[in-house]
């Protein structure tokens, strides 16, 4: 046994750690909506997943805990299409996880960044994540190279390559789609802007923040942040923010101010089910 890296598990039982490299990656993978599976299916075929969607590889110690947070209302299509190819990616990068939806209720413009900050305080009260993936619910993954990690250093871009971007990244300073954070680098920007309703800009913002707070963005490889859009029309509720370029001028005066240390919610209900945690959450209405 020496050399091998060993870590207590149950009382009496050692399990060692996960490999740095997973033996389960395939790569590319081959993402269609054409069917909408259920979350009986979903669930049948991720026998290892646990209440409130949390998942630990069985039989090694994995070296990263990862939590997937989504903005939720209204996309259950889009959710069933997600969870389908998530969770068996993120088990074959062994990685211990849970998926948080947070959704937002009532019938208030949309707050997506507001919704991630929630997500972020609420997931960090279950368990000492070292990983936030903030994720859209619309967008796949196309290759399990593009590993749900964090960067030690910089806060990361995941979604660099997006079918609807004809697999490019659409301006070198966006952020939007999926990115990772460690909790560190969340709180050293002060976490997302909460003023932001509607669609737009706010992952501009957050990019600002970044740069602000002294990181850079760091991102994978364009052949591996391969992710495909659900098709959908315009989103009731999340309409263009006309605000969004008044607010981008006042990032820098703002960020210190807006954001978690700021961050008022009502928590409405934690619910766990068989695939995701779900958080229904009152986050005020667009003023
Ligand atoms: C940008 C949006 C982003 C969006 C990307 C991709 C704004 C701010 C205007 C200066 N930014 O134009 O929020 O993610 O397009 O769709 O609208």
């Amino acid at each position: 046994l020496q050399g091998l890296q060993l870590s207590a598990a149950q009382p009496g039982e050692l399990t060692p750690r996960c490999p740095e490299r997973s033996p389960y990656l395939v790569g590319p993978i081959s993402v269609s909506f054409s069917r909408i599976p259920t979350l009986q299916k979903i669930k049948a075929k991720n026998p290892f997943v646990t209440q409130g969607g949390r998942y630990h590889p069985p039989n090694c110690e994995a070296r990263h805990r990862t939590a997937v947070i989504i903005p939720h209302r209204n996309r259950e299509t889009h959710l069933r299409h997600l969870l389908y190819y998530l969770h068996p990616f993120m088990q074959r990068q062994q990685l211990q996880y849970g998926i948080y939806i947070v959704h937002q209720s009532g019938n208030s413009t949309f707050n997506r960044a507001k919704l991630l900050n929630v997500g972020v305080k609420e997931a960090m009260k279950d368990e000492d994540w070292d990983c936030l993936f903030v994720h859209d619910v619309d967008l796949i993954p196309e290759n399990d190279h593009n590993l749900y990690t964090c960067d030690p250093w910089n806060p990361k871009h995941a979604s660099v390559a997006m079918n609807k971007f004809s697999y490019s990244l659409p301006y070198p300073q966006y952020f939007g789609g999926v990115s990772a954070l460690t909790p560190d680098q969340y709180m050293k920007m002060n976490g997302f802007p909460n003023e932001y309703w509607g669609w737009g800009g706010e992952d501009d913002d957050i990019a600002t923040r970044v740069r602000l707070a002294g990181m850079k963005i760091s991102r994978p490889p364009i052949s591996v942040g391969h992710y495909k859009m659900v098709k959908h029309k315009g989103d009731n509720g999340n309409e263009e923010n006309p605000h969004r370029f008044d607010l981008l001028i006042r990032t820098q005066r703002m960020w210190t101010q807006d954001g978690m240390n700021s961050l008022a919610y009502k928590l409405l209900s934690k619910e766990l089910e068989p695939l995701y945690t779900n958080i229904t959450v009152d986050i005020g209405v667009d003023p």
